[in-house]
């Protein structure tokens, strides 16, 4: 039986596209798609691939031809994780999925725990898979990576006033008729901070949106992409982000409160 004449999707979710951002991760994605299918095989997965030098794009074609639930979209060269996304969740929209994932390559994200996620999209528009909830847990993380991720979490607590104690991670779900209504052409995040600007947008929009503890462990194989100008780009924009908010409570505080459509930075 394939998978498009068996029920569609997920249960309760629909039909989900896994969409994989790489980036040099030959050595890791074999065994992340192997696992993942096996995992969740109702899921489709995209690998979004921006022609790394060491042959992962290549790599995905082998594994697309052999299995019709793998797919790769090839883009031209290395231009951020929030572009690759965007390019992946539009994919996704046009060939009708209901929900999409967001998920690492390199097997910081176990493909075991994501039908926990999947189970609380069922009720949710978004769901963050979490490393600073209880229940979850962070293995082998550097020091200096783990005073990073709360540092930064704590930031753009105080910056957003967002209920969310992981606005960083990048294992997520979300429905894709909620997307819709982010405006995904005007997101500017080129790095990480796509994943805080999503949360926050998410947030602003009044979606539901939930954390689900998981269990982060650190890359076995290949090199982080984080760099300075990653974490640089993410704090000038939480600190615009936080800007933008106190000067529309201002105007609300004196014009009284123009609801209706939310009008992004
Ligand atoms: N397509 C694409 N993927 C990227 C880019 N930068 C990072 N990635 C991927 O995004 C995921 C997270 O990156 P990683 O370097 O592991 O970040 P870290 O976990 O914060 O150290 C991995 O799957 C990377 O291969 C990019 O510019 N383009
Ligand atoms: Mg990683």
């Amino acid at each position: 039986m394939t998978e498009r004449s068996g029920p569609v999707g997920f249960p309760g979710v629909g039909r989900t596209l896994i969409v994989i951002p790489t980036y040099n991760e030959a050595e890791n994605l074999p065994g992340l798609l192997r696992r993942l299918r096996g995992a969740v095989p109702s899921a489709e997965i995209l690998v979004v691939d921006d022609a790394s030098p060491d042959g992962t794009g290549e790599l995905a074609d082998g594994m697309a031809a052999a299995d019709p639930g793998v797919h790769v979209l090839h883009r031209p060269g290395k231009n951020g994780l929030g572009a690759a996304y965007v390019a992946g969740f539009r994919w996704a929209a046009q060939r009708g999925f209901d929900a999409v994932v967001e998920m690492d390559a390199d097997g910081s994200h176990a493909p075991e725990e994501l039908h926990r996620l999947l189970e609380a999209a069922r009720h949710a528009d978004v769901v963050l898979g979490s490393r600073w909830v209880r229940g979850a847990r962070v293995v082998n993380w550097p020091w200096h990576r783990l005073l990073l991720s709360r540092a930064g979490n704590l930031y753009t607590r105080l910056a957003l006033g967002m209920p969310v104690s992981d606005a960083t991670g990048g294992f997520r779900v979300y429905r894709l008729a909620a997307l819709a209504g982010l405006d995904l052409g005007s997101v500017a995040s080129q790095g990480y901070s796509f994943q805080v600007e999503l949360a926050w947008r998410a947030h602003q929009a009044g979606l539901r949106v939930v954390e689900v503890p998981i269990t982060f462990a650190e890359r076995e194989h290949g090199a982080s992409k984080m760099s300075p100008t990653i974490i640089g780009e993410a704090l000038w924009r939480v600190t615009q982000w936080g800007a933008h908010d106190r000067r529309m409570a201002i105007r609300r505080a004196l014009h009284g409160t123009p609801t209706g459509q939310v009008r992004w930075p």
